[in-house]
């Protein structure tokens, strides 16, 4: 019996989170590192849009967005709740993640990214993007996570994203006064979920000897 595969690149926010959910559902996987740069075609073949994370599933099934791969894992098994958290439902998490991939998502690219795009100010998108900085301290300032005193779903799926805005400026982002939100960032940041899933490894190609990723936090 084979493994599912996961087609990831290690720096990327959506395959952080997928990684974390596969992780704490104590999945076993073939990881395959992908440069984007330079796609494989047995990804490009699985999944013409060639966007990483990508889940090929033993049955042959593809998961070919991080929530549907982090949703999978987390039915399978889910032994800290994540999809069920102490406030809200799971359509509330989803509802603010959306938030975070659509709005916050295009101010980030277009204060990190800057040269990739055509006469924008990324001092304008800083601060749009920070309206959600602002909102997510407002949150946690109440309940230490997103949706309650434990972190769930919504806290996996969002702080890739947090942790790439604040790195564009470190000191910037540390001078802001959103302290629930910094502590809230580097507690994700330095608990074993995120810390497991950063290890490096080569770039795949066809043909090398698999990667499987077997970390799970049975003590
Ligand atoms: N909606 C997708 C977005 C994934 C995505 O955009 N990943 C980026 C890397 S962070 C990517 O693969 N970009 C393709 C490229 O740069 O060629 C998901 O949630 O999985």
């Amino acid at each position: 019996m084979g493994y599912p595969i996961l087609y990831s690149f290690r720096r990327c926010p959506y395959a952080m989170r997928a990684r974390m959910a596969l992780s704490v559902s104590d999945q076993t996987y073939e990881i395959r590192e992908v440069v984007l740069s330079k796609k494989p075609p047995e990804l490009i073949d699985l999944s013409p849009k060639a966007t990483v994370p990508v889940l090929q599933l033993v049955t042959g099934q593809i998961l070919e967005q991080s929530l549907d791969i982090m949703r999978w894992a987390l039915e399978k098994h889910d032994p800290f709740g994540w999809l069920e958290p102490e406030y809200g439902t799971l359509c509330d998490m989803l509802k603010l993640i959306k938030k975070a991939d659509g709005d916050f998502k295009y101010n980030l690219d277009h204060y990190k990214y800057v040269q990739r795009y055509k006469n924008v100010d990324p001092l304008f998108h800083r601060m749009e993007g920070e309206l959600f900085l602002r909102l997510l301290d407002e949150i946690l300032g109440q309940y230490n996570y997103l949706f309650g005193s434990r972190p769930s779903l919504a806290d996996y799926a969002i702080v890739p994203f947090i942790r790439q805005f604040a790195n564009t400026e470190r000191k910037w982002f540390d001078e802001l006064r959103y302290s629930s939100l910094q502590k809230w960032l580097d507690d994700l940041l330095t608990n074993k979920y995120f810390t497991a899933i950063m290890n490096k490894y080569p770039a795949w190609q066809t043909g090398d000897k698999p990667i499987i990723f077997a970390n799970n936090f049975r003590e």
